[in-house]
């Protein structure tokens, strides 16, 4: 006599073996059964108020960590409810796998209940989106969506699982359990030759830049850059923004573009966000190497570049820039002046932010906001920054260090950075917590201060009060003129009071000098905390040189 298990243990038994600890997740009909399955393990369910939360949430373990998260909603609504935050997911090439209860297969053309194409919705912003078939290769099912998520260019992955599949009990001898090797990801790497050939150009070049995608954003992937930088002597930097190369964090970085004359792109894609190598943004000679784990986007470089493109390759960005950072020690060196300036540039900020100021009564300039906070955040190493929403938070992204930072990418997608938050303190439960975010973006998931209050997860939100969508409201005035500012206007909220009524902390500053006690206050609070900062409506910053 075998065992028989419920098609729903598979799943989370699989989960477990391979390397799980928590699954996203909200409630519903489809999914109960692995609720119930859930307690035979030791996944740990962290339920949210929002079903994107539970995908922004995955998103962040995954950029975080390296590994897949996992979020795990219920079928139509719910499923409905994630896809728009699988987006962003896509575009910060995050690994993460989005498990979707479904309608019972019996059910499927007869009107089930919440029957919708679970798996058409999900493709067009997931690497992969399919519907489980059988209950014994559940399991399988699991790992492969982790294997394609964590392997090549990382980016999420959907998978249904029809209720009667997790339902239906199958004797142990027919399951098909996963391996965790099933996990790992088999793209060549790059040979000898190809890099060898990649150092000699960087080499050959005067003014050579290395362009990372956004899947080396994490810790480990900016560790990895910082090794590549220092061994080749060129500059290399993350492309994560939808500013692209305008990135405020870049400093004068577009200035510096504009002289280059070769560019890495590695595991970037040549899309709007590097603006093609193109227009007047770019000296017309620049040469390309593109070192893509997308053949389609190596093809896309050669046919833009022509003869300018010197390498392509497809490889894994990762692999590619352990094996170019080992074989620098051998290849010719370049003097380190360009680098040198290279640095200068990026690190350029105005003198007059240092002392810029609001002149309005009870509100405070953006930039007094974040010369406040910058000390906080450089006090612990292991201080995890969240930057969401329009001009408040590109000040933020511009005036506060890089190490360990989560944007919403090249989505351009706001609202995600409370779900963050809760990630970032799940994972290290002793790295102090940071999100500065807009009056208009907060209202996307402040209900999530119960989850965070609810599960003991601290953290400062900083919020930038204008009471207006800025960001478009900026647009309005540059392109339509300042009588034709509509639609963008809101309510100076106490976002404050609602963290509070939710179990958090809250803080109203309307003056600078009140700023420092709000924030250590917020922070001893131990609660997840709002500081809602009374701030001017100013314009993202444009750093030149
Ligand atoms: C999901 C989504 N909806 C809308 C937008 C367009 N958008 C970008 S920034 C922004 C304004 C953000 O307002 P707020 O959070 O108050 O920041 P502020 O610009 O005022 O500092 C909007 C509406 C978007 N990028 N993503
Ligand atoms: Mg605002």
């Amino acid at each position: 006599m075998t065992q028989a298990l419920r098609g729903a243990d598979i799943v989370a038994r699989s989960l477990e073996r391979l390397g799980c600890k928590h699954v996203f997740t909200l409630s519903g009909n489809h999914i109960m059964s692995l609720f119930d399955a859930a307690l035979e393990t030791k996944l740990d369910l962290v339920h949210v108020r929002h079903e994107a939360t539970a995908v922004h949430m995955a998103d962040a373990w995954g950029r975080l960590t390296g590994e897949a998260g996992v979020a795990l909603v219920t079928g139509g609504p719910g499923h409905a409810n994630a896809i728009g935050a699988l987006f962003t997911a896509l575009g910060a090439e995050s690994p993460m796998v989005l498990l979707s209860g479904h309608a019972a297969t019996w059910e499927l053309g007869r009107g089930g209940f919440q029957e919708i194409r679970q798996a058409d919705m999900a493709a067009p912003v997931a690497k992969a989106s399919w519907t489980a078939k059988f209950a014994a290769t559940l399991g399988r099912d699991v790992a492969e969506a982790m294997r394609i998520a964590t392997s090549g260019r990382p980016g999420p992955v959907h998978v249904s699982l029809p209720s009667d599949l997790l339902e239906e009990r199958v004797e142990s001898n027919a399951i098909v359990w996963p391996d965790a090797r099933d996990g790992s990801s088999s793209l060549p790497n790059l040979t000898a030759a190809v890099a060898d050939a990649v150092l000699a150009a960087i080499a050959a070049a005067a003014r050579p830049i290395i362009f990372a995608g956004p899947q080396l954003s994490g810790p480990s992937g900016r560790a990895l850059l910082a090794r590549l930088e220092a061994a080749t002597k060129t500059p290399a930097v993350v492309i994560e923004s939808p500013r692209g190369i305008a990135d405020a964090t870049l400093g004068a970085f577009s200035d510096l573009v504009r002289r280059a004359d070769l560019i890495v792109l590695l595991g970037k894609a040549l899309d709007f966000t590097t603006r093609w190598a193109s227009g007047s943004a770019f000296d017309p000679a620049v040469r390309l190497i593109s070192l893509d784990p997308e053949p389609a986007l190596v093809d896309r470089a050669a046919r833009k570049m022509g003869e300018r493109l010197l390498v392509g390759c497809t490889v894994e960005a990762r692999k590619a820039a352990e094996t170019l950072t080992a074989r620098a020690a051998q290849a010719p060196q370049r003097d380190d002046g360009w680098l040198t300036e290279a640095r200068a540039a990026l690190d350029s900020r105005p003198d007059a932010w240092r002392t810029i100021a609001s002149s309005m009564p009870g509100r405070l300039h953006p930039a007094e906001v974040f010369r406040v906070l910058r000390p906080y955040l450089e006090r612990d190493d292991d201080t995890v920054l969240i930057c969401d929403g329009g001009e408040f938070a590109q000040w933020g992204q511009s005036m506060l260090p890089v190490r360990r930072r989560l944007i919403n990418g090249v989505a351009g997608s706001i609202g995600s950075s409370l779900p963050f938050a809760l990630a970032a303190k799940l994972m290290n439960p002793a790295a102090p917590v940071f999100a500065v975010l807009g009056d208009g973006t907060i209202g996307f998931h402040i209900a999530e201060f119960e989850t965070a209050a609810r599960r003991g997860l601290p953290f400062v939100a900083v919020l930038g009060n204008d009471a207006r969508w800025n960001a478009e409201s900026q647009i309005q005035l540059r392109e339509y003129g300042k009588d034709r500012m509509h639609g963008c206007e809101l309510l100076p909220a106490r976002y404050d009071q609602v963290a509070a009524a939710l179990g958090g902390h809250g803080e109203l500053v309307a003056r600078a000098a009140d700023l420092p006690g709000a924030i250590e206050r917020a922070l001893a609070s131990g609660k997840p905390a709002c500081v809602n900062v009374m701030t001017e409506s100013i314009a993202a910053p444009v750093i030149r040189r």
